[in-house]
């Protein structure tokens, strides 16, 4: 093996939304060997890891050069010395530098900037593409793309209320006709909302962001959408929400399309779109502690819907297990920066693969060029991923990292 981490050096840099992040470098034996740039969320969960902001002035509080030097000085004199492939070893003696239960005292931003660094530097030190270093023990697979094209929610200024509808491109032989699928329903979206009238900008994942009378209208868009693309809802393209409901949640009761619900009537709501609109997936249905509104509603549903604890799970192993013990949903979002390191999210995915819970890798609304997520969702054989709209470089740097992949490992399966 071999190969020491000789250097650690972070600086900010600047996020697909205008904001500061932070962006880490790791050397092996003297040589710059891997780069990474930590994402960050718009409608994070309460119960996610801590990222770092400084808080003051400039950059309208949300520098983050308190995270910077946490890396170019703590982290990097602990990591110094290490061998670069001792990943575990090297998380865990980040968390136990850290101490804290969410990672407040470094921000989990400076310690995923560093673990992510350290993978991707390993991977090149040993030769081997990311995708197939990640994975030790599992088979590899592309992931089926859950692409947004219609933004809401906490990512657009519009008045919509859901956050993200997806197209899922599926009854494809591979994941370039795939992605070629929802591309080209992306841009008859576009025509669609331009014929109404209802073309403005795009929201902060790259979708469209028109103003609607009603969420229900997101829907008939996308299958107009799908339909003016030349393609079947349901037997190949099918329908994925995030909700966010969090968002729209006082604690009690859920606004949406200007009325004031209970989670039951919500439930009942959910219920009649599954009756009339091929969904296959909704994510974060209900708000992060609403635990029952989750049990009930998967128990209803969960034979016929994918039901997504994103908000809920935070990627957090004592609240996924609880999500498993209680029946909450049959499957999890992943997102490496809500935990704040490799090691933690890869046993995040095995507990959920071990309860037969669907995986979706997944992007955050701030992205940066980095694609790691998408040699993530290979390598952990996740089966699918989602990354936002099939435009924007930040969407897209994932999108075609898989396109890229393919060429090597084109092994695909259908999920839905
Ligand atoms: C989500 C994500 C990504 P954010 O809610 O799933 O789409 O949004 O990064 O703003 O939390
Ligand atoms: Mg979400």
């Amino acid at each position: 093996m071999g190969g020491m981490i000789t250097d650690l050096k972070a600086r900010t840099i600047i996020d697909s939304r205008g904001n500061p992040t932070v962006e880490v470098d790791c050397f092996v034996d003297g040589i710059l060997m891997g780069r990474a740039a930590v994402p960050s969320g718009a409608s994070t969960g309460s119960h996610e890891a801590v990222e770092l902001r400084d808080g003051e002035e400039d950059w309208m509080g949300k520098g983050v050069s308190k995270a910077v030097n946490n890396v170019n000085k703590d982290i990097r004199d602990l990591l110094v010395g290490l061998e670069v492939s001792n990943q575990e070893e090297i998380d865990v003696s980040m968390l136990a530098l850290d101490g804290t239960m969410n990672k407040e005292k470094l921000g989990a931003n400076a310690i995923l900037g560093a673990s992510l660094s350290v993978i991707r530097a390993a991977a090149n030190y040993s030769n081997q593409p990311l995708w197939s270093y990640i994975s030790i023990n599992n088979e590899q697979k592309l992931p089926v793309p859950l692409m947004n094209i219609l933004n809401g929610g906490a990512h657009a200024a519009s008045n919509v209320d859901v956050q993200e509808f997806m197209v899922v491109p599926h009854g494809f032989d591979s994941f370039s006709d795939a992605v070629k699928a929802g591309t080209e329903i992306y841009h008859s979206l576009k025509s669609v909302l331009k014929n109404e009238g209802l073309l403005g900008g795009v929201g902060d994942e790259g979708g469209f962001a028109p103003n609607l009378p009603c969420n229900e209208d997101g829907l008939r868009y996308l299958m107009g959408a799908i339909k003016n693309a030349g393609y079947t809802p349901g037997a190949q393209i099918s329908i994925a929400l995030d909700v966010a409901a969090q968002e729209f949640f006082d604690g009690k009761n859920y606004h949406i399309d200007n009325r004031v619900i209970d989670g039951k009537e919500l439930a009942s709501l959910y219920s009649t779109w599954l009756d009339n609109y091929p969904i296959v997936s909704m994510e974060d249905p209900f708000g992060e502690d609403d635990w029952e509104s989750w049990r009930d509603f998967t128990k209803l549903e969960s034979h016929r819907v994918q039901i997504v604890g994103d908000d809920l799970y935070v990627t957090n192993p004592s609240r996924l297990q609880r999500g498993i013990d209680e029946g909450s949903s049959n499957a999890i979002l992943i997102k490496l920066n809500q935990i704040g390191t490799v090691t933690e999210t890869l046993e995040v995915i095995e507990m959920a693969r071990k309860a037969n819970f669907g995986i979706i890798i997944s992007h955050r609304s701030g992205e940066t060029s980095d694609n790691i997520i998408a040699d993530f969702s290979v390598g952990t054989n996740a089966g699918q991923i989602k990354t936002g709209a099939p435009a924007r470089s930040d969407r897209t740097a994932k999108y075609n990292q898989l396109l890229r992949i393919e060429e090597e490992c084109p092994n695909y399966t259908d999920l839905f």
